[in-house]
């Protein structure tokens, strides 16, 4: 809930801020630009393996997921995207539905091609030792990226699902070899607007071995490629203990962070609301995004995006406070006393270098943010405007009813015929 008082909050926080030479004005206005893509599937009706939990105003095509996407949007101010998974999300005719984004305030964003649903992937894509699968993964790469060209998307983002799961089941070098043929085929088929975003993940599908299983293999992989080839951090995507900041950092440093797929997780990659479970690691991210932006020889062109599946939740409330968590945990790293940390560090001064992190970590941000929100003319309490609008009770109402009309053509794998390799 918003507090009435969140002006006289901000003042007195403000006047405490500015004795240590943080802005609080900056820092409100920086919150706002924060821009992050929500993801077109968290809407649509998903689940575990154990089975689909449905939703019956959940989205029926994609064009009812903008419009849940663009109520997000809407309430938040900072999430004027949304990223599809082409196939999930296939539409006869994408430029229409951009207008449609558009229409609704926000648009298109990252393309995601989806290389593991169709039953040919089942050996993997890229992976696959036969020729056939690869070329219809390629040719499904390549079909993305002329959509992305299309709408005017600046992102190709990639994640497979290849791997094996039994000991010498497969060929890792052979496996390797027709990857990076795949990836440099699709990599020269992008226009110089598009970076090409390779997400890497420990295990799941596979359980023996994945091929682009850290941000090692997808550090390398992407700097074979080129500059337009950056690696993607999806946070649930890592061995338990992994210092993710330190990533972050490393990769800002090579220059190759693309971006990232934001979630959290208690287990594996749970895909729970963003700063559910680990805000303070949340913040420390944003801390080393915070060192590396405040770096202008570096780039700081970083593709922040959800990547959720929000099941026992009502998905666009989840989608809402997975934005306000980030945006919460962006403004405390701005909150860094930068000089102050500098001068611990230089002088191995460990308590007072941290107790300047948590002093940041610790403050109340939700004033700023109330107060940034109002600037823009918003609501300052998100999920309060979102459910006071009543929207979720109009979508039960219409998506209760039948279906919308199936879409005339859809962009899919080929269907291969025999196999070879
Ligand atoms: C895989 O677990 C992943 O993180 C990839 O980003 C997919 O595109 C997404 O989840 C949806 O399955
Ligand atoms: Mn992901």
């Amino acid at each position: 809930m918003a507090r009435k008082n969140a002006e006289a909050l901000f003042k007195i926080l403000q006047e405490d801020w500015a004795e240590r030479g943080i802005d609080l004005d900056a820092v409100a206005a920086k919150a706002m630009q924060l821009k992050i893509e929500t993801p077109s599937w968290a809407y649509a009706n998903c689940g575990t393996r154990f089975g689909v939990v449905k939703d019956p105003a959940a989205p029926r095509d994609a064009y009812e997921k903008v419009a849940d996407a663009a109520q997000v949007h809407k309430v938040t101010g900072i999430t004027p995207a949304v990223a599809v998974h082409v196939l999930w999300d296939s539409v006869p005719d994408w430029s229409d539905l951009q207008r449609h984004a558009v229409g609704q305030g926000i648009r298109i964003g990252a393309i995601n091609p989806n290389l593991f649903t169709e039953p040919q992937y089942k050996f993997g894509s890229i992976c696959n030792s036969d020729r056939a699968i690869r070329r219809a993964a390629v040719d499904n790469m390549k079909a993305c990226v002329d959509i992305g060209r299309e709408v005017g998307s600046k992102v190709l983002s990639l994640w497979f699902a290849d791997g094996t799961n039994y000991p010498g089941q497969a060929d890792f070098r052979a496996r390797r070899a027709w990857m990076d043929e795949c990836l440099r085929e699709v990599y020269v088929h992008m226009p110089s607007s598009m970076r090409m975003l390779i997400e890497y993940k420990l295990f799941e599908p596979a359980f023996y071995h994945t091929d682009i299983a850290d941000w090692g293999i997808a550090y390398v992989l992407s700097k074979k490629l080129g500059e337009r080839a950056q690696v993607l951090i999806d946070l649930g995507h890592h061995a338990h203990g992994t210092n993710i900041p330190w990533i972050v950092s490393t990769l800002i440093t090579e220059k190759k962070l693309g971006g990232f797929h934001f979630n959290d997780r208690k287990y594996a990659d749970d895909d729970l609301t963003t700063g559910c479970m680990n805000p303070y690691e949340l913040f420390l991210i944003f801390h080393e995004l915070v060192t590396g932006m405040g770096d202008p020889a570096l780039g700081s062109d970083f593709a922040f995006m959800i990547d959720e599946m929000p099941v026992i939740k009502p998905r666009i409330e989840s989608m809402i406070q997975s934005a306000v968590n980030l945006q919460e945990a962006y403004a405390k790293a701005l909150l860094i006393d930068r000089a102050r940390l500098t001068e611990a560090q230089e002088r191995n001064k460990i308590i007072d270098a941290e107790e300047v992190i948590r002093a940041a970590w610790t403050a109340d941000v939700k004033p700023v943010l109330e107060v940034a929100r109002m600037r823009q003319g918003l609501d300052p309490d998100p999920l309060g405007a979102y459910r006071r609008g009543g929207y979720y009770g109009k979508i039960l109402a219409e998506r209760s009813q039948a279906a919308p009309a199936p879409a005339k053509k859809t962009v899919r794998a080929k269907p291969v015929a025999g196999r070879r390799r």
